[in-house]
C-alpha cells in the first residue's frame, strides 16, 4: 500500500508552506525556460519574484487548452527533449491533440500518485488487478499499471475490448481489483449476464472507475450489477493522467494530490476565483513536474471544492464529482444541463437498460434533445402501448427533476453502441453556422 501520510496527512498550514516554496520553483523555471510563460507574464506585468504567497497565485495567467495544441508537439515542454522518456496525448478528438512528454522523474512521480489513488481505494500488494483501460498514447493503462507495480500488486494489462475474455479472465484469473471507465464497466456486467456468469459471485470487490463523468446513480447500478464498490478516479492527460484526484470509501468527494497538483475553482466566464463550495471550473497548477510545467491551467472540468478534512485522515483538499466540461453544458430552451443530470435521472427507471444517447437537433431554429434508451429485452417493441407509456413516463420524470421538456424515444435492445473506454453520449446534430 502507497499511503505517503507525510503528505496526505500534512496539516493545511505546513502543506500551503510546502505549496509556496513549490510555486515559486515552477514559476521561476517556466520564465526563464520558455518564452511562452514570459510573455504571458510580462502581459499581465508580474515576474516570478511578485508571487510571495499563495493568494498572489490569482496574480498568474491562466493556460489554456488551444495554447497547448498551438505549442504542438514539442512546443511546451520545460526540459530538452533529450531529458523525455514517454510521450502520451490527449484523447480529444478535434484537431491536434494536446502531447505531454514525461522525463524519468515525472514517470515516478505518476507512479506515485496512481498507487495513493489506488490505495486510496483499498488496494494492497495482495490484489489482484484486472487493468481495462486502454493501453497506449491514451493515460489511462500505462497510468494504472505505474501505480499497481509500486504497490506491489499483480496486474492483468487486459487493456480495454475484448469483452468475453475479460469475463474469462475474471472468472479464472479471480481478479480483486477492476480498473477501467464505468460505461465500460457496466458493458462488462451486461456481457457477463449473457454469458450466464454472475460477477457478484466472484472475488471481485473494487472498482477504480474515472475517465468520464458518470452519476451517483450510476455507481449504483454498477455497485448492484457487479457487486463491488465503485470509486472514482479523475485525472486528465495534461497535467499528468490518473492519479490528480482518487475518492476513498467514505464516498465524499475526490482526494487532490495536492503536493503535486495546485488546485482552484474559477467562474468560467470571469476568470474569477470562487470561494468553497462554490461550483466552477477547475484550474489546476503543477508544482512538481519537469517535462512540462502548466501554470493555473483551465481543465474545463465543473467541480466544487472542500478543505474540510475527511474521516479516512487525509487533509487533502477534496472535489466533488465532475458535473462535466464546460463545454458540455446544454442549454435548451433557457435551461442549463449536463448530461450526468440527464443520467442520474435515467439509472431511477426500471424499465430500462442503463445505455441511453442524448441526440441535440435544431427544428425551426430552436434546440431539441431527444433521450434515446433501451428498453429491457423483456419488454416486447410490438406493445406499442406500452412503449409509448414509459417513454412519457421517463419523459415526466426528466421535466419533473430538471425543468427540462425533452423527447424520450425507446428503441430495441442492444441497439446503441457500447463503448470499451469513454462513452460518447452526445450526438449534436445541429447545423450551426
Ligand atoms: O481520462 C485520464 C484518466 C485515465 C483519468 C483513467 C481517470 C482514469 P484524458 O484522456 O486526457 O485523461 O481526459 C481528461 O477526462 O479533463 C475530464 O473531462 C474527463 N475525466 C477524467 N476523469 C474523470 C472523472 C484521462 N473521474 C478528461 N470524472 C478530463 C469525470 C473525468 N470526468
Amino acid at each position: 500500500m502507497v499511503w505517503n501520510k507525510k503528505y496526505e496527512c500534512m496539516p493545511r498550514e505546513e502543506l500551503q508552506s510546502l505549496q509556496l516554496k513549490r510555486l515559486k520553483e515552477v514559476t521561476q523555471r517556466v520564465y526563464h525556460c520558455l518564452s511562452f510563460y514570459r510573455r504571458k507574464f510580462k502581459e499581465r506585468g508580474i515576474c516570478p519574484e511578485d508571487i510571495k504567497s499563495l493568494k498572489d497565485l490569482n496574480k498568474l495567467p491562466f493556460t489554456t487548452k488551444s495554447e497547448l495544441r498551438q505549442g504542438y508537439p514539442f512546443g511546451l515542454f520545460t526540459v530538452p527533449l533529450s531529458k523525455i522518456v514517454e510521450f502520451h496525448v490527449s484523447s480529444g478528438t478535434t484537431g491536434k491533440p494536446v502531447v505531454d512528454g514525461y522525463t524519468r522523474k515525472d514517470i515516478e512521480i505518476w507512479a506515485e500518485v496512481s498507487a495513493r489513488s489506488l490505495s486510496c481505494a483499498g488496494v494492497t500488494a495482495e490484489d489482484i488487478i484486472q487493468n481495462a483501460y486502454g493501453y497506449g498514447l491514451f493515460t489511462g493503462g500505462l497510468g494504472i499499471h505505474y501505480g499497481a507495480s509500486l504497490i506491489g500488486a499483480k496486474i492483468i494489462p487486459i487493456s480495454g475490448g475484448q469483452t468475453t475474455r475479460q469475463v474469462m479472465m475474471m472468472q479464472d484469473f479471480k481478479p480483486t481489483i477492476l480498473t477501467c471507465t464505468p460505461s465500460y464497466a457496466l458493458h462488462i456486467a451486461e456481457i457477463s449476464e449473457e454469458m450466464g456468469v454472475d460477477l457478484k459471485k466472484l472475488p471481485l470487490r473494487v472498482g477504480v472507475l474515472g475517465a468520464e463523468a458518470w452519476s451517483e446513480n450510476m455507481r449504483q447500478e454498477i455497485e448492484s450489477r457487479l457487486g463491488i464498490t465503485a470509486l472514482d478516479i479523475y485525472g486528465l492527460t495534461e497535467i499528468i493522467g490518473p492519479g490528480v484526484a482518487q475518492e476513498c470509501p467514505e464516498k465524499k468527494g475526490l482526494h487532490v494530490f495536492e503536493d503535486h497538483f495546485l488546485p482552484e475553482i474559477i467562474n468560467p466566464k470571469t476568470g474569477e476565483v470562487l470561494k468553497e463550495g462554490e461550483e466552477g471550473e477547475l484550474v489546476l497548477t503543477t508544482l512538481t513536474r519537469e517535462g512540462i510545467i502548466l501554470i493555473r491551467y483551465r481543465t474545463g472540468d465543473i467541480t466544487t471544492i472542500s478543505y474540510r478534512p475527511c474521516s479516512c485522515g487525509r487533509t487533502l483538499a477534496r472535489i466533488g464529482k465532475i458535473k462535466g466540461r464546460v463545454d458540455d453544458m446544454l442549454i435548451i430552451r433557457g435551461v442549463n444541463i449536463f448530461p450526468s443530470q440527464i443520467e442520474n435521472v435515467l439509472m431511477q427507471i426500471d424499465e430500462i437498460e442503463p445505455h441511453y444517447q442524448l441526440i441535440l437537433e435544431r427544428k425551426k431554429g430552436l434546440d431539441e434533445l431527444t433521450v434515446e434508451l433501451e428498453t429491457l429485452p423483456q419488454i416486447f417493441f410490438d406493445e406499442v402501448r406500452k412503449i409509448e407509456e414509459i417513454e412519457r413516463k421517463i419523459a415526466r420524470k426528466i421535466e419533473e427533476t430538471l425543468g427540462l421538456r425533452v423527447g424520450v424515444r425507446l428503441v430495441e435492445p442492444k441497439t446503441i453502441q457500447r463503448s470499451m473506454g469513454k462513452a460518447k453520449r452526445l450526438i449534436d446534430k445541429r447545423k450551426l453556422k
